[in-house]
C-alpha cells in the first residue's frame, strides 16, 4: 500500500514537469514577443520560473520518500517535537536568500522599463512629446493624438477609440490617464503592463519591433464591464504610419460623411 501512495504522489512532479515542458508546444505560453525589452522580461519569468520548478519538484520527491519510508509499521509510541531553532533558520534564510537573488536580478531591467530617467530622449517621442495620450475609462480605450501643432490638449487634437496605431522599430511614448477608476494598460506581445490611475498623467514607453495587430487589454478589474474592455494596438510600417495619421486627421474632420 505505501508503495502505492508514494508513487501516486510521485506522479505530482512528474504529470507538473510533463505539462511545463508540453505547454510550449500547446501555445498555452506567452505570446510571440514583438517589444525590444520583452526578451529581458521573460529572461526574468523564465528564471523564477526554474527556482520555483527546482524547488517544487524537490519537496514532492521529498514528500513521497518520507510517505514511503515511515508509513511502514514501526513499534512503540511516537516522539513529537517541537521548535527547532536551527530548522527556522534555515528555512528562514533560504527564501530570504532568493528573494534578494530575484530582486537583484530584476534591476536593471525595471529601470530600463519603467525609470522615466531612461525613458528615449533622442528619438521623435519623448517624455515630453508624447506620440499620444491613451485615456483609459469604464470600459474602453480612447487615443487622443496631437494635430499639426504637435501639441496634445490643444483645439486640433485628434481622437479616435479604439485603435492605438504605432510606428515600428520607433522608441514610442506616451501618456496613460484614466477617466474614472484605476485600469491598467497591458500588450501581451510587449510584455508590458502599466497601471491606468485617476488623476495621474503616467509616461509609459516601448519599441515594438514587429508589425502586426496586437490585443490592448484591461488588466486591472476596473467593474462590471471589465472582461470586455479590450483595444487594439497597431504596429505598422513609418510610411503607413504617416498615411494612418492623415486618414485618422481625414475622418475626424469628415464630420460623420464618408470619405471619397
Ligand atoms: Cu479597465
Amino acid at each position: 500500500m505505501r508503495y502505492l501512495f508514494a508513487l501516486l504522489l510521485l506522479l505530482v512532479p512528474i504529470l507538473g514537469v510533463w505539462t511545463f515542458v508540453e505547454a510550449d508546444r500547446w501555445q498555452l505560453w506567452f505570446p510571440e514577443n514583438v517589444s525590444s525589452f520583452g526578451g529581458e522580461i521573460d529572461g526574468l519569468f523564465n528564471l523564477i520560473m526554474y527556482m520555483v520548478a527546482f524547488t517544487f519538484i524537490v519537496t514532492e520527491v521529498a514528500l513521497a520518500w518520507f510517505v514511503f519510508k515511515y508509513s511502514a509499521n514501526r513499534p512503540g509510541k511516537g516522539v513529537f517535537t517541537h521548535g527547532s531553532h536551527k530548522l527556522e533558520m534555515i528555512w528562514t534564510a533560504i527564501p530570504a536568500v532568493a528573494l534578494l537573488f530575484i530582486a537583484f536580478s530584476q534591476m536593471e531591467t525595471w529601470a530600463k522599463v519603467k525609470f522615466e530617467s531612461n525613458f528615449p530622449k533622442t528619438g521623435e517621442y519623448t517624455k515630453e512629446k508624447p506620440i499620444a495620450e491613451l485615456w483609459a475609462s469604464q470600459f474602453d480605450w480612447r487615443v487622443r493624438y496631437p494635430g499639426d501643432d504637435g501639441v496634445i490638449g490643444t483645439v486640433d487634437d485628434l481622437e479616435r477609440s479604439y485603435e492605438f496605431v504605432v510606428p515600428v522599430d520607433t522608441d514610442v511614448v506616451f501618456h496613460l490617464r484614466s477617466r474614472d477608476v484605476i485600469h491598467s494598460f497591458f500588450v501581451p506581445e510587449f510584455r508590458l503592463k502599466q497601471d491606468a490611475l485617476p488623476g495621474h498623467t503616467i509616461p509609459v514607453w516601448f519599441r515594438a519591433e514587429k508589425e502586426g495587430i496586437y490585443d490592448l487589454v484591461c488588466a486591472e478589474l476596473c467593474g462590471w464591464g471589465h472582461y470586455k474592455m479590450s483595444g487594439r494596438m497597431t504596429v505598422v510600417s513609418k510610411e503607413e504610419f504617416a498615411k494612418r495619421m492623415a486618414e485618422i486627421k481625414a475622418e475626424w474632420y469628415s464630420n460623420g460623411k464618408e470619405q471619397g
